[in-house]
This record gives C-alpha cells, sequence and structure tokens, in this order.
C-alpha cells in the first residue's frame, strides 16, 4: 500500500493541532507544553534506517513517553472487527463519553498513515521508505513497522483506562466477533487492570455494509467467541456487560449507512445480558 510522502510534515501538523486542543477531545494542560518536533523526530528516529520487518518493540518508548495515550475515567473505547465502517469514530466524536484510540495524542498523530524504515539508502535521505511498506497481515513480517506502533499504543490505552470501559464488536466477524489475533484480543483485553476497572461493556453490533441482514451468521451475546470473551474477562476479575445492537450506536451507523438493511426496522435493542 501507499506510503504517506509528507509524513513529517503531517505529523507535525497534527501535533500542532492535537497540542493546542483544536480537537475538543479532553486536553490536558501538560499537552501545551509538548515540542511537535522532538516528538515527530522521536517518532522517526527510532525507525529510521530500520528493516521495516524487525522493528524493535521500544522503537517508539520516547514518543509515547512525550504524548502518551490518555483517556478520562469511564470513557475509554476499544474497538475490534469494524474498521472501515468508523463506527467506533462515529461513536467516540459525537460524545464526550466514548474516547477511541485514535483521538488519544498518539493516536490522533498516526491514524491512516503508513510509514516505514529503508535499510538500503533512500534517495530522500530521511532513512524511510516512501515506496512501500509491508503489509499489516501478520505471518511474513509481523514485527512491522505499524503493527509495533499500534500494538504498544494499544497496550498503553489498556494499562491507563480506569472506571468503566467499553468495546465495539462486529457480530459478522467472518471466524467470530472476538478474535484472537487483534489488537484487542492480544494488547488490550490482557493489560486491563481488574483493579481499577470497574465494568467491560461489550456492545456487539451488525456489520452495516452489508447488502441483506445475514442474522444467521451473527453471534449473540451467549455464543461463540463473545461467549468466550466474555469468560475470559471474568476469569480476569472484571465486571462484564453485553449489549447486541446498542441504539445509541445503531442510530450512528444508520446516519452513515442509510441504506443498509440493519436500519429501519431491524434497529431494534435486545435486552441486555
Ligand atoms: P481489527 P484490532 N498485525 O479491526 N488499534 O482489535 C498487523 F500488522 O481486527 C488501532 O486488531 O481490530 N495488523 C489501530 C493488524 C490499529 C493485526 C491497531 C496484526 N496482528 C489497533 N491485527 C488504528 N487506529 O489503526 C489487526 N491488524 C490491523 C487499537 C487490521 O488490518 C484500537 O485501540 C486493521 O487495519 C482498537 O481498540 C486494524 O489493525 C483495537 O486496537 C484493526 O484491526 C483495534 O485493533
Amino acid at each position: 500500500p501507499g506510503t504517506t510522502h509528507n509524513i513529517t510534515d503531517i505529523l507535525i501538523g497534527r501535533c500542532e493541532e492535537y497540542r493546542k486542543c483544536l480537537l475538543g477531545e479532553p486536553c490536558l494542560p501538560s499537552y501545551r507544553n509538548v515540542n511537535c518536533r522532538a516528538a515527530v523526530e522521536s517518532f522517526l528516529g527510532g525507525i529510521r534506517n530500520v528493516d521495516p520487518c524487525s522493528t524493535p518493540y521500544n522503537a517508539y518508548d520516547e514518543f509515547f513517553k512525550m504524548v502518551p495515550p490518555t483517556t478520562v475515567r469511564n470513557t475509554t473505547m476499544f474497538w475490534s472487527g469494524v474498521s472501515g465502517t468508523n463506527v467506533h469514530l462515529d461513536v467516540a466524536q459525537v460524545t464526550p463519553d466514548f474516547s477511541v484510540l485514535e483521538e488519544t495524542f498518539p493516536g490522533y498523530m498516526a491514524n491512516n498513515l503508513s510509514w516505514c524504515g529503508a535499510t538500503d539508502g533512500d534517495e530522500t535521505g530521511l532513512g524511510l521508505n516512501f515506496t512501500v511498506c509491508p503489509q499489516w497481515s501478520g505471518a511474513t513480517c509481523p514485527n512491522n513497522t505499524k503493527a509495533t506502533f499500534w500494538a504498544k499504543a494499544s497496550k498503553m490505552l489498556a494499562t491507563q483506562a480506569v472506571g468503566d470501559v467499553y468495546v465495539v464488536l462486529n457480530a459478522q466477524r467472518p471466524g467470530g466477533a472476538f478474535n484472537n489475533y487483534s489488537f484487542f484480543a492480544t494488547e488490550e483485553a490482557p493489560n486491563l487492570n481488574p483493579d481499577v476497572v470497574t465494568n467491560v461493556t461489550i456492545y456487539l453490533i451488525p456489520n452495516f455494509t452489508l447488502p441483506i441482514p445475514n442474522e444467521m451468521y451473527a453471534e449473540t451475546c451467549t455464543n461463540g467467541s463473545v461467549l468466550y470473551l466474555r469468560n475470559f474477562l471474568m476469569n480476569m476479575n472484571l465486571n462484564v456487560t453485553c449489549v447486541k445492537n446498542p441504539k445509541e450506536i445503531m442510530w450512528l451507523q444508520c446516519a452513515r449507512f442509510a441504506d443498509s438493511p440493519y436500519c429501519g426496522p431491524y434497529a431494534k435493542g435486545n435486552p441486555v445480558v
């Protein structure tokens, strides 16, 4: 996939936006003091001239120290299997009640960008590859530049979460709504701290981009991988709530996907378990 050509400028620009609280997100006074040039230099510094498939796990440590992902108590929202529908951002952006990683300082800076190091003397002299970066897909290149970034950011988001937290899952995800290889499964769920996280609410929603309603292959709160996740979280000593088709999210999805068969008569809430 294409790499982001003006990555340095974009990162600095986004950092300046975030620092000045232009986004209306929960904005900490300490953000004002962030030196965006230094932050971006530490972001790129860890990967310059580095083989994109062997990014060190600590490549972004200095960057994350400068701008860690921070959320307000009772607002942290995770998501998995719904990228492409943007449901998580729809929901999080219209309400201060939820914050997703993409609304935190580092998440906002990096979201939807593609970048990686170059080992063979690139023509720009930046030590970055502006031609091609590894695909997301895990098997051949698991420790790639982007995956390492999001893994660390996701883990930090989960580790700092306090109070009630939320996760949005796609009930019709092939292979199950809760995917064992997802970042939510590997970096987020296991790093929730039961001493400070008071409840995990699972919002199980259908895939609004499907042309016909297909409940045949949809999971419920009480079967398949969602049941597995509930047990996993309960074994961590966490309280768990699961809601299928929560109205607040269904409405926002219908605003985005007006023709979805899940809007109208299908947009009915189901009991909470
Ligand atoms: P997904 P998720 N290796 O829909 N987050 O649970 C590589 F290289 O399955 C945010 O994985 O949900 N890529 C962002 C992968 C990215 C892998 C990642 C993998 N093993 C994580 N697994 C972001 N803003 O870009 C999945 N991907 C790719 C945090 C997949 O192709 C958020 O806090 C898709 O582009 C959220 O709670 C994207 O990662 C959770 O982790 C999402 O895959 C969502 O990750």
